[in-house]
């Protein structure tokens, strides 16, 4: 189903003349509104075409981080209705600030992804994301309300109580973490239970690959899409897969998508792979012009088999700053995934451990285990194998250690964290 035919599926020129009209508002906004955005586009003329977008500024995560908290706000705080923010690994937070318009706008872009992902208005979605000031429980919570779908709200963890809703209510959709969605699935399977009426997953929030989405699905009896989204943006609900599976819509009306070089800042042409560059038209709390994302993927405009018009983004295979340098090369933990799930008898729990020993080359070591059926004569003869395939690869020599089932964490809340860097420098 479409939530929103009328911007989903608009022509390319009327959607690139709207989207050109919100750009050029967007920036008189930034200018009358906010001092750092003031400063910063002195000089810069107003974007006359779509294509003068490569001539404004970017913004990154350290512009947020120097604006903490509430430097980058381009309403007076007592327009706000709400503040989510991201937690990071260091430093401050990353506040994102919502005004009632930018509350409606979330749960409509949401509505829209649900939609998208097979849910409908008479449907129940379990919204197993966190809630709190993660915005993917309160995110999806609010896309449920404005799609008029039945929303529960048991956020992420207490697996027992999600499974038992899941096998006692009708619940035809839930919202989770790729990762959280496979631990559901796991123990689903280890009980012999069946979920009562579940279809469909929707999953995002951290990177996954279409190899374990094919796991997820075939685990969990659904059909399962991605969905993704950030809190300097929005939160979820930036694009969303449809049921073709060909990529993410994204929200073209809310949400300005360009590809670039990360290295030279220069746009990329459809189709090849860069930096995610996204600016907000029509937030009104924090409005962002040009945020460099640091996640890594392609666009691409032609119209999708499900009649939506809007450019697609494709499968991320990481982020900038998650690529790993083992002796000069460069490794993304999206390739490693890749090629472990190539092999049926292994499993998408997997963890990737780097070491520096003193005077010593870099060693890399991936820990996977393999699914409970699989049949594996000699698991070293096997692990041999697996090693042979991702050096070949990943061009990098590696160890390879096959455990079995249940032997790696699971994490119930929040992101997995798959790479152990214990590399001192
Ligand atoms: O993760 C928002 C969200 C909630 C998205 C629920 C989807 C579902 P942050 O915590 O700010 O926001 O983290 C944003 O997570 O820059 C990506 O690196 C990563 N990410 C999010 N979705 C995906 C995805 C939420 N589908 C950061 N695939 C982003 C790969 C994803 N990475």
């Amino acid at each position: 189903m479409i939530f929103q035919p009328e911007f989903e599926t608009l022509e390319r020129h009327a959607l690139e003349a709207l989207q050109l009209e919100r750009l050029q508002a967007l920036v008189e906004r930034l200018r009358d509104a906010n001092d750092i955005y003031r400063e910063r586009l002195r000089g810069v003329a107003a974007p006359a075409a779509l294509d003068d977008l490569a001539g404004l500024p970017f913004s990154t995560k350290v512009d947020m981080r120097d604006a903490y908290p509430l430097g980058l706000l381009a309403v007076p705080p007592e327009k706000l209705a709400r503040i989510h923010a991201s937690s990071g690994t260091t430093g401050n937070p990353t506040i994102g600030a919502y005004t009632a318009e930018d509350l409606r706008v979330f749960g409509e872009v949401m509505a829209r992804s649900l939609a998208a992902g097979g849910i409908q208005p008479h449907d129940m979605f379990q919204v197993a994301w966190g809630y709190g000031l993660f915005t993917g429980g309160l995110g999806a919570h609010g896309g449920c309300e404005t799609l008029g779908a039945c929303a529960i709200p048991a956020s992420s963890g207490n697996t027992a109580r999600q499974l038992q809703l899941l096998c006692d209510l009708p619940v035809i959709g839930i919202g989770a973490t790729p990762s959280y969605a496979l631990v559901l699935a796991e123990r689903l399977r280890a009980e012999n239970r069946r979920p009562k009426a579940l279809e469909y997953a929707i999953c995002g929030a951290e990177s996954w690959t279409r190899e374990m989405r094919e796991e997820l699905e075939e685990l969990f009896g659904v059909v399962a899409t991605n969905i993704y989204g950030l809190t300097e943006i929005i939160g979820p609900g930036v694009a969303q897969e449809c049921l073709e599976k060909q990529g993410l819509h994204v929200q073209e009306d809310h949400f300005l998508a360009e590809i670039i070089d990360s290295d030279t800042g220069k746009p990329l042409p459809d189709g090849e792979r860069g930096e995610l560059v996204l600016t907000t038209l029509t937030r009104e709390a924090m409005p962002v012009l040009r945020y460099r994302t640091r996640d890594l993927t392609s666009l691409v405009r032609e119209k999708c088999a499900c009649g939506r018009t809007t450019a697609r983004i494709d499968w991320f295979t990481g982020r900038v700053d998650d690529m790993l340098v083992i002796r000069g090369v460069n490794v993304f933990p999206s390739a490693v995934e890749e090629v472990l799930l190539r092999f049926p008898e292994l499993s998408p729990n997997y963890r990737i451990f780097v070491d520096r020993p003193p005077n010593g080359l870099d060693q890399m070591l991936v820990e996977v285990e393999h699914h409970a059926d699989a049949s594996i004569d000699d698991t070293d003869r096997f692990a041999e194998v697996v090693t042979g395939r991702l050096a070949e690869t990943l061009l990098v020599s590696l160890q390879t250690r096959i455990v079995a089932p249940g032997t790696i964490e699971r994490i119930e809340a929040g992101k997995a964290k798959r790479v152990i860097d214990r590399r001192t420098v």
